[in-house]
């Protein structure tokens, strides 16, 4: 059994869809980031970031108990267990980390701050808006191109569609007309009908709505830097 620590957010998504698609069992257990529940000092001691994902595999290496966070490293983490996903062949395993690590170095912090600048900055800070869809622009053409020579980031489906999906899927937020990508699009409507897919981004999807935080979801999300 996993315990997965999650909110409905892009990093979120990540983990139900590769639980879904390995067939791994597993307990949700809500992490309100909104309300701050990613302060509580229990959450803290299994993931030392103060953010979601985490998981804990209750059968663990030499069967015990063990805390992964950093949505990459749960993913190779479970390719690993399941041995799905991630090819055991040294060159196509490295196409997928590769790919995995441009997501979570790139995507998720560049458009992170894109659809911060752009949706949650009280100021509206054209150098900010500029600089991270510029830069958020610049990631779409570098998969466009790769996508228009293989099916999928990693060449086979991967961790690497996996992870960069659920930042995709959202593409509005971030002010991206997908039609400019089509190559982008293409993978984009392939991902998205796998069942896998469509069941691990609908968990919780009710309780998380783009859109404008109130004060008290503000402040756990952009002013608690200095709690911990
Ligand atoms: N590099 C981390 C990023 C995780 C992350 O930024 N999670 C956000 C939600 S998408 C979060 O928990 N934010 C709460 C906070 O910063 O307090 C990962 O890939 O796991």
């Amino acid at each position: 059994m996993i315990d997965l620590y999650y909110w409905p957010t892009p990093n979120g998504h990540k983990i139900p869809i590769m639980l879904e698609e390995c067939g791994l069992a597993y307990k949700s257990h809500p992490i309100n980031m909104l309300k701050g529940d990613q302060f509580d000092p229990d959450y803290l001691k299994i993931n030392p970031n103060n953010k979601i994902p985490t998981i804990v595999d209750q059968n663990g290496p030499d069967g015990k108990p063990y805390a992964v966070f950093e949505s990459g490293a749960i993913l190779m983490y479970l390719a690993e267990k399941t041995g799905k996903f991630m090819p055991r062949d040294m060159a196509a395993r490295y196409e997928v980390i590769q790919w995995t690590i441009f997501q979570v170095a790139n995507v998720g912090p560049m458009f992170g701050q894109c659809g911060h600048f752009l949706q949650y900055a009280p100021e509206k800070i054209q150098y900010g808006i500029d600089r991270y869809q510029n830069e958020t622009k610049r990631l779409y053409r570098v998969m466009d191109k790769r996508l228009g020579a293989v099916p999928y980031l990693a060449g086979e489906y991967s961790i690497a569609d996996m992870a960069t999906y659920p930042w995709v899927k959202i593409n509005h937020f971030h002010q991206i007309n997908i039609g400019d990508y089509p190559n982008v699009k293409r993978w984009r409507e392939a991902v998205g009908a796998r069942p896998a897919v469509i069941k691990g981004c609908a968990l919780l999807e009710d309780v998380m709505k783009l859109g404008n935080p109130d004060k008290e979801a503000f402040d756990n999300l952009f002013n608690k830097q200095k709690t911990i």
